[in-house]
C-alpha cells in the first residue's frame, strides 16, 4: 500500500473547513477526524461514528485515522478508578473497528496537550504562527491556559476541554505523586491492557510526541527524543504499538534529528506529521511553512528518510500558519485551510519527484 496523505478535520459544524473544501486538494485520501465533543474516558458509540462515517465516505474519503482519542487524566495518573476507564477505551477500539479504523493517534502527556504562548505571532510577510516564548512559560500554568482558551475564541480544541481547565488546581494536586518512572509505568499498564484487542481489531495506537520535548510546569514528559522512543518500543514490544511521529514536536529541540529517528524505527511509525520549527538561540521557537528552508527541522531529509524506508503509513501536514483571511476568531490556530493544503504540495512535490528519481512511478 502506498503512503496515504491526510487532513486534520475537526467535524462537520465544528470546522469552518468543509469536506468540500479539502476535497480540492490533490491527493488526500484519509480524513484525519474524532469526535470533538467527547470528554476523556467517554465511550464512542457506533451510531455517533456512523453519522461522521457517512459525511466522510460522501466525499470518497476514507477515515482510517482517529486523531485523538483522549486518555483519562486517573489512567496517567494511576488511580484505582483508571481500570474502569481503560474498559472504556477497549471499548471504543471496539467499537472503530467495523468502521475501517486502522490507526488511533493519541497522546500521554499529563493534564496539557501542545503548549505555545503565542497563537497568532506574526511572521514578517502579514500571516501569523504559533510561537512559544520559553520565559513565558514558568510557574503560572493557570495564566497560559487562560490565554489560550481566550484565544480559541469558543473553538473547541481536544486536550483544552474548558471544563478541565477549570479544574487545573485539582488536577496538579492529584499528579502531585507523579514522578516520570511511575508515568512510564502507568503507560505500559495502559498499553498492554490495549495489545490484544488491538490484534483482534487490527488497530494501531500510535502516541503522539510530547510537544514541547520537556518537562513544562513541573509535569513530567516521556516522549522527547531518540532515546525514550526506543525505550517506548521496547517497553511494550508489540507491531500494534506504535508512534504518531511529529517532526515539529520533537524538532522543538534543535537537537533531536527527525530524519534519524525515521530511519530507525520507520517499522514503527504509523502515523507522521509533518511540521517545520524555527529555532531561536533563546530557546523560543516559532512554526514556519512546510517548506525545508522557511525553518529549521530539516523537513526534505525527512521526507527522504520516510521515502528511502518505503514507509506505507499514514502522513499529514501538521500545523500551519495562518493566511490571507485566517484571523483570529475565524480560524482554529495552526489548523487553517491554505498552508496546510500547501503543504501537502510540498510534500506530494517532492515524493512525486523520489519516486521518479527512484524508478517507482
Ligand atoms: C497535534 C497534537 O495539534 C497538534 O499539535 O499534533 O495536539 C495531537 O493532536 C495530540 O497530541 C494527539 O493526541
Ligand atoms: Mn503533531
Amino acid at each position: 500500500m502506498p503512503m496515504q496523505m491526510g487532513f486534520r478535520w475537526y467535524g462537520e459544524g465544528n470546522d469552518k473547513i468543509s469536506l468540500q473544501d479539502i476535497r480540492q486538494i490533490p491527493g488526500v485520501s484519509t480524513i484525519v477526524w474524532a469526535l470533538h465533543n467527547k470528554m476523556p474516558g467517554e465511550i464512542w458509540e457506533p451510531e455517533e461514528i456512523e453519522e461522521v462515517r457517512k459525511q466522510i465516505e460522501a466525499y470518497g474519503f476514507n477515515m482510517d485515522v482517529v486523531e485523538s482519542v483522549n486518555v483519562h487524566d486517573d489512567i496517567k495518573i494511576g488511580l484505582p478508578t483508571r481500570d474502569r476507564y481503560i474498559d472504556n477505551y477497549i471499548q471504543t477500539i471496539r467499537n472503530l473497528a467495523p468502521f475501517g479504523v486502522k490507526v488511533i493517534c493519541y497522546n500521554f502527556m499529563p493534564v496539557f496537550d501542545w503548549t505555545r504562548t503565542d497563537l497568532f505571532h506574526p511572521v514578517g510577510d502579514g500571516s501569523t504562527a504559533l510561537f512559544y516564548q520559553a520565559d513565558l512559560i514558568q510557574d503560572d500554568p493557570k495564566a497560559m491556559a487562560d490565554y489560550i482558551l481566550k484565544n480559541l475564541n469558543g473553538l473547541t480544541f481536544p486536550g483544552w476541554e474548558p471544563e478541565r481547565m477549570a479544574r487545573l488546581d485539582e488536577l496538579f494536586a492529584a499528579y502531585k505523586d507523579v514522578t516520570r518512572e511511575k508515568l512510564w509505568e502507568n503507560f505500559r499498564y495502559f498499553l498492554e491492557r490495549l495489545m490484544p484487542v488491538c490484534h483482534e481489531c487490527d488497530i494501531k495506537m500510535a502516541v503522539h510526541m510530547d510537544d514541547p520535548p520537556w518537562d513544562i510546569f513541573g509535569l513530567p514528559r516521556l516522549l522527547v527524543d531518540e532515546e525514550s522512543i526506543a525505550r517506548f518500543l521496547s517497553m511494550v514490544d508489540d507491531p500494534c504499538n506504535c508512534l504518531t511521529l511529529c517532526s515539529g514536536s520533537l524538532n522543538a529541540n534543535p537537537k533531536n534529528n527527525v530524519a534519524e529517528i525515521v530511519r530507525k524505527h520507520c517499522d514503527r511509525i504509523a502515523f507522521a506529521h509533518i511540521r517545520n520549527v524555527r529555532h531561536f538561540p533563546n530557546g523560543d521557537f516559532c512554526e514556519a511553512s512546510h517548506r525545508d528552508c522557511d525553518g529549521d527541522t530539516g523537513i526534505l531529509e525527512i521526507l527522504r528518510a520516510y521515502h528511502d524506508n518505503g514507509f506505507e503509513g499514514y502522513i499529514r501536514p501538521d500545523h500551519g500558519r495562518q493566511l490571507w483571511t485566517e484571523t483570529p476568531g475565524n480560524v482554529r490556530p495552526g489548523y487553517g485551510l491554505y498552508d496546510r493544503a500547501m503543504g501537502i504540495m510540498y510534500m506530494l512535490g517532492a515524493w512525486d519527484l523520489m519516486d521518479r528519481l527512484d524508478g517507482r512511478k
